[in-house]
């Protein structure tokens, strides 16, 4: 499923704005549906409030009720489509991401369906619009998790005060924001049109040759009619805008460039220009060599490779360092908002991170274009969380959602690495084939990146790592497991990570480490929740990884998490989860200074990057180094 661009054939339309809602009662959730709220407008059926898209919709009012709300949501609005888009065009209608399920009517017809949140889907409408008129369009959205969902959730009913009440629980850590979360987006295809493209890069040895295999479906009826007819010419743009490929496909649609003195894509401090992409141009020509469609897409040239004990970007061993994270913050709940995924980049870069991983759904789609550019690699995470209770019909939402996934990412150079599955229950009964399966379907739909998970179960138990290509780990030491033992930490993860390779004999990662921390506050000799903790925490953390990295195959580090975020609600929990090294209003707590010169420090050790001037702050002049303990100052 492609990005939705403007080009000379195309022209793309924003939903997005202020809808009108309407909130089911939780008792009845399909009353709307029963007493067909879509054939009007929503106001005629029920008191409406403002709602904005993109953002979920649980704190954008003060009510509990609506925080909290379990089931069905309605919304609506109303457009216009210009008479001009009537004639020898198809027009799509497509959702960034809708949390969890989404029914979709236009002008009172059944238009879409689709399960899944953090993941796009469109429909063409051509045949339910009316042109040079106004438009209604209505989304019902049910937040409802269930054991056969992607995440599993369950429902219950509970007595209350005054009756019985709808309880969503779930185990996973994060608030269950629920509603449009990304944006809505009309668009026009021509009639015969570019549908899919796939595109592998890959570099000649010496990284001077970039060759870019690249396949294109085309919709639409001129192609069922005249197949052979139809060809694609494509032209490759470097960052300055010089053509430097102009090529012609057979009628295949398929084929290789080949890109001469390439610039290779780099990840941030691992090259002086990190994030070089490409302009690819895909022109459809149909009988007669007439244009039929052009889409453009950004390409970064790099070769992926792994073996047992290494994981390597153009050739060059990868050391990751980086964060888990969420899309989360004030009010927005997980709604898109450009301006925080604008900061988060650049507090990502001040820190000297090189990676995330999208911990527990995919990102937006805006948000990987952003990476690509910036240089950040990504592991790129579906939406299953704490899995288990495995059966076969959550098999099958679970491969659906990596399906999705894959769908919309493979041409992302940022993406480096996909992650199945985030502290799935892997030492339980049928763990062994469910993981097998999932593992394999993940290869069979990309076998140019590894497959990794997340993994909280004990080495000793864990029955899924035989099928992954990296083994991730999540581990709280002095957190969960001898809370407040500083002493505690580091031989712990030297031997965990040590028994991981030795069973499974692959590169490690620790993918979760981290200790709550609320700002301000500071206790000396540190104790749990205080900064000066959260500081230590990371640092016996950071020896264990340094002794680690002496071997080999321990090829990176991930901080648990890059900001707080909120949770439903615990006594474990003070306003939402407090790991983060940036608060959720996007400051650094005192370990973030930390963690920058480390990062740093690694980025110049392992990828010889430069430093930041500011990264260490003036102290003395004592005419020479300072020693500690680990070595000079
Ligand atoms: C890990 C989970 C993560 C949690 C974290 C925590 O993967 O989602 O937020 O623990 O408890 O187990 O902070």
């Amino acid at each position: 499923m492609l990005y939705p661009r403007e080009s000379e054939t195309r022209e793309v339309r924003s939903l997005d704005g202020i809808w009108n809602f309407v909130c089911s009662d939780e008792t009845n959730p399909t009353q709307g549906i029963r007493d067909k709220w879509f054939d009007d407008d929503l106001s005629k059926s029920r008191p409406i409030i403002p709602m904005p898209v993109p953002a979920s919709y649980n704190d954008i009012t003060t009510e509990r009720s609506l925080r909290d709300h379990v089931g069905t949501v309605w919304y609506d609005r109303k457009f216009f489509v210009p008479r001009s888009w009537e004639k020898d065009q198809r027009v799509w209608l497509r959702f960034g991401s809708v949390h969890y399920e989404a029914f979709v009517w236009i002008n009172g017809e059944s238009a879409v369906k689709h399960e899944m949140g953090h993941l796009p889907f469109e429909t063409e409408v051509t045949h339910l619009l009316k042109y040079g008129a106004e438009n209604r369009i209505t989304v019902m959205c049910d937040n409802a998790l269930i054991q056969t969902t992607v995440p599993q959730g369950k429902i219950s009913e509970v007595a209350n005060d005054g009756g019985v009440t709808i309880i969503q629980s779930y185990t996973f850590d994060f608030f269950n924001y629920a509603g449009i979360h990304r944006s809505v987006h009309l668009y026009t295809t021509p009639k015969t049109f570019i549908e899919e493209v796939e595109i592998q890069t890959k570099l000649s040895d010496n990284n001077s040759v970039g060759y870019i295999d690249y396949s294109v479906a085309v919709n639409g009826t001129a192609a069922n009619e005249a197949e052979n007819a139809l060809y694609v010419r494509l032209k490759l743009y470097n960052r300055e805008g010089v053509q430097v490929v102009n090529t012609t496909s057979d009628g295949k649609l398929e084929g290789t460039l080949k890109v001469s003195n390439a610039m290779p894509w780099w990840p941030y401090l691992m090259h002086s220009d990190p994030g070089y992409l490409y302009e690819l141009e895909i022109q459809l020509h149909g009988a007669n060599e007439q244009l039929l469609d052009v889409y453009r897409l950004k390409v970064g040239l790099r070769t992926l490779s792994w073996s047992n004990t290494t994981f390597q970007i153009n050739g060059k061993p990868v050391y990751f360092r980086g964060f888990g994270r969420h899309e989360d913050s004030d009010v927005r709940g997980k709604g898109l908002d450009n301006a925080l995924m604008v900061r988060d980049f650049n507090l990502i870069k001040w820190i000297g991170a090189n990676a995330y991983r999208t911990s527990h759904y995919p990102y937006s789609e805006e948000s990987m274009q952003f990476a690509d550019q910036h240089g950040i690699m990504i592991i790129d995470e579906c939406p299953s969380v704490d899995t288990e209770n495995y059966n076969q019909a959550l098999l099958d939402k679970h491969k659906s959602s990596l399906e999705q996934l894959i769908h919309r990412d493979r041409n992302h150079p940022s993406v480096v690495m996909w992650s199945i599955a985030n502290e799935p229950r892997t030492g339980q009964l049928n763990a062994d084939t469910y993981f097998q399966f999932v593992a394999n379907y993940t290869r069979s739909l990309d076998s140019s990146r590894p497959v990794t998970a997340a993994i909280a179960t004990p080495w000793t138990d864990d029955k899924a790592g035989r099928y992954l290509d990296i083994i991730s780990f999540n581990r709280y030491n002095a957190w969960y497991s001898n809370t407040g033992r500083m002493d505690m930490v580091t031989q712990r993860v030297i031997d965990e990570a040590t028994a991981w390779n030795k069973k499974y004999g692959k590169p490690v990662i620790m993918s979760e480490y981290g200790a709550d921390t609320l700002e301000g506050l500071h206790l000396q000799p540190s104790f749990v929740w205080s900064e000066e903790f959260q500081s230590e925490v990371f640092s016996r953390h950071f020896k264990a990884f340094d002794a680690l990295r002496r071997k080999k195959w321990f090829i990176g580090e991930f901080v648990w998490n890059f900001a707080d975020f909120k949770t439903a609600q615990s006594y474990t929990r003070v306003g939402g989860n407090k790991k983060g090294v940036f608060t959720r209003a996007r400051q650094p707590k005192a370990a973030a200074h930390l963690l920058r010169q480390r990062y740093f420090a690694l980025g110049r050790e392992v990828d010889q990057c430069s430093l930041p001037e500011d990264l260490f702050t003036y102290i003395v002049d004592v005419g020479g180094s300072i020693k500690n303990e680990s070595g000079d100052l």
